[in-house]
């Protein structure tokens, strides 16, 4: 227990109430995280193993398909879009899971210097990029290092001799972070100076020469700091000290992030937490104060890094689902992220409430309503009014980076009313999420930058009274309303 004299300590009273700005490079990004196999089909002549009832099987999405859909992305407006891995998939399914499971995702590679077919060209992939920068939307590749697919070609080649452990006799799997088979793949031996040269510079040669602006990185805590270190140096030597690198560092958040960033090995990684925690508070589970403070915490992260949060993934379930469909309480969660710090990440389709579900569920093909030729059977409507609401709060946070690279301060963390002040350059933007069944009240003091000013509540557009130096908020049942003056 710390105790204090306000007088004696009043930073560590304020900390307890209000965290900093975060000046960092992509902190006013907007991601948006697209399975390129299911997202459109932009040429069936590439639909090889097309089975687009399939849970496992590949259903048509490309390359090809995404460009033609970068018109929806930028008007959606989101400033980048990360991709899943486009390297050649291993040439047949496994059937563990109890049906045909093959490499739509990516994440099985065959050979990392050649392309899928299925997911197009490195012609492609550069029109990717430039159609792209020509919108103003950055492009992140999804690469691996960690692992081959499964019975890939590397476990015969005989240039990849002792490469990898694939649990033989004589290349065991380890049973520690670093060398153990994960999900029973083959674990590239990324200790030795040979694999890490063919596998970084698969990678950063593939970026310099499509133009891409940085990399997801997958299974991060699986490989080696100074493997890390030597992939950054490289993609500064190659590619420039601008080149962005989001890590999966699987459970991390700031604190688990920072050796990563303590030796600059990532610019970003995702904070697993915020899904949980969003979910949990518009459910009622928690103390506010618990949840507002778990939201301070965040800006605790080391001074020009950044961590990313999202509602869902192709590795969890998603949040409508998890929700049971509630669109009313998504929405909260939806807002909490795009007024928060961080890298907000849209998984695609949760913007035109695509359910998903539980894997493979969660991977099901973007609803394209009736644009359904783009890919057959994913004809499902799109939910409009989802997507609006997507769309304000995406320009909103556009138009004010208080609410992407703010500082933060509580306003009102009692009972189910959340209240905090996005605060940037001596302005400030309110967010007030009430998580109860009926409307809320509060009246909170008025900042000195706002009096004589009129105060807006964004997503309505409608003024708010100010009455004897305080705002009067009446924020509806479950509803989000943000707090702008002018
Ligand atoms: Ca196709
Ligand atoms: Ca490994």
């Amino acid at each position: 227990m710390f105790l204090c004299m306000a007088v004696l300590c009043p930073l560590h009273a304020t900390d307890l109430r209000s965290a900093p700005e975060r000046v960092t490079a992509w902190g006013d990004e907007i991601l948006y995280f697209v399975i390129v196999d299911r997202f459109a089909d932009g040429d069936p002549n590439n639909n090889a193993n097309v089975d687009i009832e399939g849970r496992g099987a590949f259903h048509g999405g490309d390359l090809k398909g995404l460009i033609k859909q970068l018109d929806y992305i930028a008007d959606l407006g989101v400033t980048a879009v990360w991709i899943t891995p486009v390297v050649k998939q291993i040439p047949k399914y496994v059937s563990s899971v109890g049906f045909p499971d093959w490499g739509y995702h990516g994440y099985w590679a065959e050979d990392f210097y050649q392309l899928d077919e299925r997911f197009g060209t490195e012609d492609d992939l550069k029109k990717l990029v430039d159609e792209a920068h020509k919108r103003k939307i950055k492009i992140l590749l999804d690469v691996v290092y960690n692992h081959a697919g499964y019975m890939s070609a590397y476990t015969k080649r005989p240039d990849a001799n002792d490469w990898l452990r694939t649990g033989r006799r004589e290349s065991l799997c380890g049973d520690d972070d670093i060398t153990m088979c994960l999900s029973g793949l083959p674990d590239f031996k990324t200790e030795k100076p040979e694999v890490r040269d063919y596998l970084i510079t698969y990678a950063v040669e593939l970026a310099k020469r499509t133009g891409l602006d940085g990399f997801r990185l997958d299974t991060v805590k699986h490989i080696e700091h100074d493997f890390w270190q030597e992939h950054r140096e490289r993609c500064n030597d190659v590619l420039g000290k601008d080149f962005f690198l989001l890590g999966e560092v699987w459970g991390g958040d700031h604190k688990v992030l920072d050796p990563y960033f303590r030796t600059d090995e990532l610019d970003s990684g995702f904070d697993f937490g915020f899904k949980g925690s969003a979910q949990a508070f518009v459910q009622g589970r928690g103390r506010t104060i618990a949840f507002s403070r778990y939201l301070l915490k965040r800006h605790k992260i080391r001074d020009d890094y950044l961590v990313s949060h999202y509602l869902s993934s192709h590795d969890v379930p998603g949040a409508l689902y998890e929700l049971k469909n509630d669109k009313t309480l998504f929405k909260l969660c939806v807002g909490l992220k795009l007024t928060t710090l961080g890298l907000p990440m849209i998984y695609y389709g949760e913007e035109v409430g695509r359910f998903g579900g539980d894997w493979p569920e969660n991977r099901t093909h973007m609803p394209w309503g009736k644009q359904s030729k783009q890919m057959p059977g994913a004809g499902k409507v799109q939910d409009a009014d989802m997507l609006a609401f997507y769309k304000k709060l995406i320009q909103l946070r556009k138009a004010h980076p208080a609410l992407s690279v703010g500082g933060m301060r509580e306003l009102h963390v009692e009972g189910d009313l959340l209240a905090f002040a996005r605060t940037k350059d001596g302005g400030e933007v309110w967010v007030a999420v009430n998580r109860a069944k009926g409307s809320v009240e509060a009246a909170l003091d008025l900042p000195d930058t706002w009096k004589g000013k009129t105060v807006t509540e964004a997503m309505s557009g409608k003024p708010v009274k100010a009455d004897g130096g305080k705002l009067n908020l009446k924020v509806p049942a479950q509803t989000i309303h943000i707090y702008t003056a002018e």
